[in-house]
C-alpha cells in the first residue's frame, strides 16, 4: 500500500478477533504485524485458564465459519467447551491458516499516535521499538483487562494470591489448603466447584449473588454433530438471525400470555435444555419487569431445592432481575454449599475491610486462609484500550474522549482517531451476542472497507463526530429499553469504583446493526469522512 510504513496494519491482540484480522489482511495482500502481550495466542482463553473454565456458548457454534473446511474438520468434544480445547481450537487454526510467522509474542503495545502529517500510526512497544502503519486495528477483547479491587493490606497477606484471568499457566494445586475465592460472577461459579473438591477448606465472599442455570454438560453425540456438519451453512445463518447471533430455541409470546401453570411448565422445559437458552422461554423477559420476575421467582426456587440450609439458600438466591446480570451458567455451583468444606460469607452490607498477614476481616472478623482467588472479574470493555496511550488528532488521548464513558460510531470506529479500527468496540453488540459470530462480521467489514479505500486511493477514514453522536445517543436509547441497563453489572462498569456507568454494548440486537453496517457500507461508507 505503502513502503513509506513499516506495515499496512498493524493488529493489536491475537485472540480470536486478531488471528482472523491477520488472516483476511494478509489473504488481501497487506503487510500486517499482530503483536500480543501472552506468550502464547487464544487471548481470553490464554489468560482464563482457571479450574472450570468453559465457554458458555454451545461448542458447534462458538467457532469460526468463514472457513467450511475448517468447520467440518474440528471435532469438539463436549456440548460446552473447555477453556483447553478451545485454546487448541485456536491453535489448530493459526496453524492451518501458517499465522504465526506474522504474530510478535510476548509484545505489548504502550503507546499508539496518530500522525496527522503523514496519516500513518506510530506504535511504541515495550521494548522501545517504534512500528508504523497506515492503519491501527485494536483487537484487543472485551474482558481483557482484569479487575483486581485495591483491598488494604493485601501487600502483607502471606499466602498465595490468583485472579481467575490471569492463572498460572502450571495450574495451582489446592489439595490440604484453606482457599477463599472473592467475588460470584460466572468465573466464580464455574471454579467453585472444583476448587472445593480439591481445598481443605473454601470460603467465598459474595456481595452479589447471581443466577444461575445448569450447563447439562455433556460429551457431544455423533448424530447430532454429523447433522450440523451436513448443513453448518443452515445453522449459521439461522443464528446471525437472531438478536444474538446463537441459534438456540426459543418462545414468541409474552410471559403473561399463557397461565400460571402453563409458565411454570414453559421453564421447567427451558430449564431442563439449560444453559442462556433459559432467558428464551418467553420474549419479554429482558424489557417487562413483571414478566421478568415470573422467571426469577422460577429459579429462586430451583436454588432453595439444591441448597439445604434454608437460611443460605435465601442468601445465595438473587431477589433481582434474572439476566441484568450477565446470566451464568454452572455445574453444580449451589449444590456445592451443601459440602461441609464450603463456608458462605455475605459482604454485601460490610464489605471487606482488607487484607491481614494471614487472611482478611470482614466487619472486624476474620477469616483466615493460604491462598486467595480474586473472581472479581475485568474492567470489561474499555479497560483494555484505556491502559494503552492511545492518541489521536491534536494529540487528544483516548482516555479523555471516553472520559464519560465511551464514544464510538457503530463500535468500530471513534472520530478523531482516523484509520483505527476496533474489533467488538463498545457500541458494538460484542459481548451481547456471540463473540466469534460478532468478529467474524467486524472483520470482514472492515477489511471491505479498506478495499474500497485502496480501491478509490484513499489513504484516511474517520468517523464524522454528528453521525458518532446519534450512533451513541441510539445506543444508548436501546439499552433505556431494556431492564439489563437497570443493575449494576461489568456491561456498564460496575464492578470499577469511579467509572461513568455507561451501558457499552450495543443491545438492538445481531440483526439490526448488521444491516446497519451493511446499509452504512453500501453508501459509501455515509457517516465516515474519507480522503
Ligand atoms: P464478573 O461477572 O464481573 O464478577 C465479578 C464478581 O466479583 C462479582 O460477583 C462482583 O460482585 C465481585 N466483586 C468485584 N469487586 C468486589 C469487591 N471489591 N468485593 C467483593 N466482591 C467484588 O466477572 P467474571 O470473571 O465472573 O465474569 C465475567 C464474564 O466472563 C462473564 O459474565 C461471562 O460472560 C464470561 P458485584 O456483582 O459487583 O457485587
Amino acid at each position: 500500500m505503502t513502503s513509506a510504513t513499516d506495515f499496512d496494519a498493524v493488529v493489536v491482540g491475537a485472540g480470536f478477533a486478531g488471528l482472523y484480522m491477520l488472516h483476511r489482511l494478509r489473504g488481501e495482500g497487506y503487510r500486517v504485524r499482530v503483536y500480543e502481550a501472552g506468550a502464547g495466542i487464544g487471548g481470553t482463553w490464554y489468560w482464563n485458564r482457571y479450574p472450570g473454565a468453559r465457554c458458555d456458548v454451545e461448542s458447534m457454534q462458538y467457532s469460526y465459519q468463514f472457513s467450511e473446511e475448517l468447520q467440518q474438520e474440528w471435532e469438539w468434544s463436549e456440548k460446552y467447551a473447555t477453556q483447553p480445547e478451545i485454546l487448541d481450537y485456536a491453535e489448530h487454526v493459526a496453524e492451518r491458516f501458517d499465522l504465526h510467522r506474522d504474530i510478535q509474542l510476548n509484545t505489548t503495545v504502550a503507546a499508539a499516535v496518530y500522525d496527522e502529517g503523514g496519516d500513518v500510526w506510530r506504535l511504541e512497544l515495550d521494548g522501545g521499538d517504534v512500528v508504523t502503519a497506515r492503519y491501527c486495528v485494536m483487537a484487543l477483547g472485551c474482558l481483557s483487562t482484569t479487575n483486581k479491587p485495591d483491598f488494604p493490606g493485601l501487600e502483607d497477606f502471606q499466602g498465595a494470591v490468583y485472579h481467575t484471568g490471569e492463572w498460572p499457566h502450571e495450574g495451582v494445586d489446592f489439595t490440604s489448603r484453606r482457599v477463599a475465592v472473592i467475588g460470584t460472577g460466572s468465573s466464580a461459579i464455574q471454579s467453585i466447584p472444583v476448587i472445593a473438591e480439591q481445598a481443605e477448606h473454601l470460603t467465598v465472599f459474595q456481595r452479589t449473588p447471581n443466577f444461575a442455570i445448569p450447563a447439562w454438560n455433556a460429551p457431544l453425540e455423533p448424530d447430532e454433530v454429523r447433522a450440523i456438519k451436513a448443513d453448518y451453512a443452515g445453522l449459521r445463518a439461522k443464528a446471525k438471525a437472531r438478536q444474538t447471533g446463537v441459534y438456540f430455541l426459543s418462545n414468541e409470546f409474552s410471559a403473561h400470555s399463557v397461565n400460571a401453570a402453563e409458565r411454570e411448565g414453559i421453564y421447567e422445559e427451558f430449564w431442563t435444555r439449560g444453559g442462556l437458552s433459559f432467558l428464551g422461554a418467553f420474549d419479554d423477559l429482558l424489557v417487562d419487569e413483571t414478566a421478568n420476575a415470573t422467571a426469577a421467582a422460577f429459579v429462586r426456587a430451583k436454588i432453595r431445592e439444591k441448597v439445604a440450609n434454608p437460611a443460605l439458600a435465601d442468601l445465595l438466591a438473587p431477589q433481582t432481575i434474572i439476566g441484568c446480570k450477565r446470566l451464568c451458567v454452572d455445574s453444580g455451583y449451589f449444590e456445592t454449599f451443601n459440602r461441609d468444606n464450603v463456608t458462605l460469607v455475605d459482604v454485601s452490607e460490610d464489605a471487606i475491610d482488607g487484607f491481614t498477614a494471614s487472611g482478611l476481616t470482614v466487619a472486624g472478623a476474620a477469616h483466615n486462609f493460604d491462598a486467595v482467588v480474586f473472581a472479581t472479574g475485568f474492567d470489561a470493555m474499555t479497560g483494555s484500550f484505556t491502559r494503552i496511550d492511545i492518541r489521536g488528532r491534536d494529540g487528544l488521548p483516548l482516555n479523555r474522549k471516553w472520559e464519560a464513558g465511551p464514544r464510538t460510531y457503530l463500535g468500530l470506529c471513534t472520530a478523531g482517531f482516523p484509520n483505527m479500527f476496533m474489533i467488538t468496540g463498545p457500541g458494538s453488540p460484542s459481548v451481547l451476542a456471540s463473540m466469534i459470530q460478532t468478529i467474524e462480521q467486524h472483520v470482514d467489514w472492515i477489511v471491505d472497507c479498506m478495499g474500497h479505500m485502496r480501491d478509490k486511493g484513499q489513504v484516511m477514514i474517520e468517523a464524522e463526530l454528528a453521525d458518532e453522536d446519534a450512533w451513541v445517543e441510539h445506543v444508548n436509547e436501546a439499552a433505556a429499553k431494556s431492564l439489563r441497563s437497570t443493575c449494576s453489572s461489568w456491561y456498564l462498569g460496575g464492578s470499577i469504583p469511579g467509572r461513568p456507568r455507561v451501558f457499552m454494548p450495543y443491545i438492538g440486537g445481531f440483526p439490526i446493526y448488521v444491516e446497519k453496517c451493511d446499509s452504512v457500507a453500501a453508501a459509501d461508507y455515509a457517516g465516515f469522512r474519507l480522503a
